[in-house]
């Protein structure tokens, strides 16, 4: 009797053992085609890249020189540790000889990183932050990557990716982040939801753990660093104001971004990183941190916000922008928001009622 009679019902455990990373793209995007090959051969890349991150954290207390700073300052300004170095160099090694990704812009690069082996053919730039919770590093708390993968349009001979600076964060056909904590998991979204991936060393394979996962419209949780209250606008002040004198709100902040977004993908809840009275753009990069994060949250049922405006309607001034971020569960998005509306209603009608008395 031949294998064609009976249908082939693999166990539930080695069925699901075979839900990889590259799998599941091409089973997102419904086509074995020549654009999802390459886009399941894109996150494969990211994959290995997590991998040896991971690797490289995991076992940084032994490793000579893993930890510490390079005495360097990156482009933001910030001091740059050993860490970052190594993780950037590993996103441009993984994607050498791929001809997938002509040009890669990172956090830790002033200017994006073309391969010229992958141009032209590579249609895709891959926009990075390789270490993000770099405080976290030394000291062995999680920390995390973000990726986001847009179409690059024209050749950028001038290589100053203003092809970049013309489009909104809509413009992202994939964007994830991957969490270095006591597993390392790879979440994504190619705009059909957002799935996560827990890496199974002994396989050394990203392997489906949660599919289409929906944050809930509300959570108790809220997270900024309240050290930089009284740099806030007003506002923003009468939020924490707010969450401290209601039931039913939690704190909780873990001084990278990626480990907060992922505890409110799952459990609600809202995420703030606002402007200051000295810097009013805040502190987190767009295209590499907020706009990749917004896509993901939107994916699943959430919002993200500058507190004016929508993330992902938002077009970069410079490939280093930087933006206000209030990200996470769509009513508590709402709610900061809300406390911003009302000040400025309350500013408008002080300066409607002062207009009155001056006499015409
Ligand atoms: P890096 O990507 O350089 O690490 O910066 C971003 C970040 O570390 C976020 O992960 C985190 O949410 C925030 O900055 C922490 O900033 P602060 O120490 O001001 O609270």
């Amino acid at each position: 009797m031949s294998n064609v009679d009976q249908p082939f019902i693999p166990e539930p455990a080695l069925d699901r053992d075979c839900m990889t990373l590259s799998r599941h793209v091409l089973q997102q995007l419904h086509s074995f085609g020549a654009e999802a090959q390459d886009l399941s051969a894109i996150m494969n890349r990211i994959a290995l890249a997590a991998k040896l991150i991971a690797r490289r954290l995991t076992r940084a207390g032994l490793v000579a020189g893993a930890l510490g700073f390079t005495g360097e300052m990156n482009v933001q300004g910030e001091s740059v540790k050993k860490m970052d170095v190594y993780a950037n160099d590993v996103f441009i090694s993984v994607f050498k000889q791929s001809g997938l990704v002509c040009r890669l812009a990172s956090e830790e690069m002033q200017k994006p990183y073309y391969i010229p082996e992958n141009c032209p053919i590579g249609r895709y730039t891959l926009l990075y932050d390789p270490i993000d919770g770099s405080s976290n590093v030394d000291i062995n708390i999680n920390v995390g990557s973000i990726f986001a993968i847009r179409q690059q349009e024209g050749l950028d001979e001038d290589g100053t990716a203003s092809d970049l600076l013309q489009n909104n964060g809509r413009n992202q056909i994939a964007a994830g982040y991957v969490l270095y904590g006591p597993s390392t998991m790879l979440v994504y979204s190619l705009g059909t939801g957002v799935h996560a991936f827990t890496l199974d060393p002994s396989l050394g394979e990203f392997i489906l753990s949660s599919e289409n996962i929906r944050l809930p419209d509300h959570g108790s949780i809220y997270s900024v660093n309240e050290g930089n209250f009284w740099q806030w606008e007003e506002p923003l002040r009468d939020y924490i104001r707010y969450v401290h004198r209601h039931e039913g709100y939690t704190a909780r902040y873990g001084g990278a971004l990626v480990g907060d977004i992922h505890r409110i993908l799952f459990q609600g809840g809202v995420f703030l990183y606002p402007g200051t009275v000295k810097k009013p753009e805040g502190k987190l990069r767009l295209l590499y941190e907020s706009a990749p994060l917004a896509y993901l949250i939107e994916q699943a049922g959430g919002r993200a916000s500058t507190g004016t405006q929508e993330i992902l309607d938002v077009v970069p001034e410079a490939l280093h922008a930087r933006s206000p971020l209030i990200i996470g569960s769509k009513d508590d998005v709402a709610l900061v928001e809300s406390f911003i509306q009302d000040r400025a209603r309350a500013v408008e009608e002080r300066a409607a009622r002062e207009r009155s008395r001056i006499p015409q």
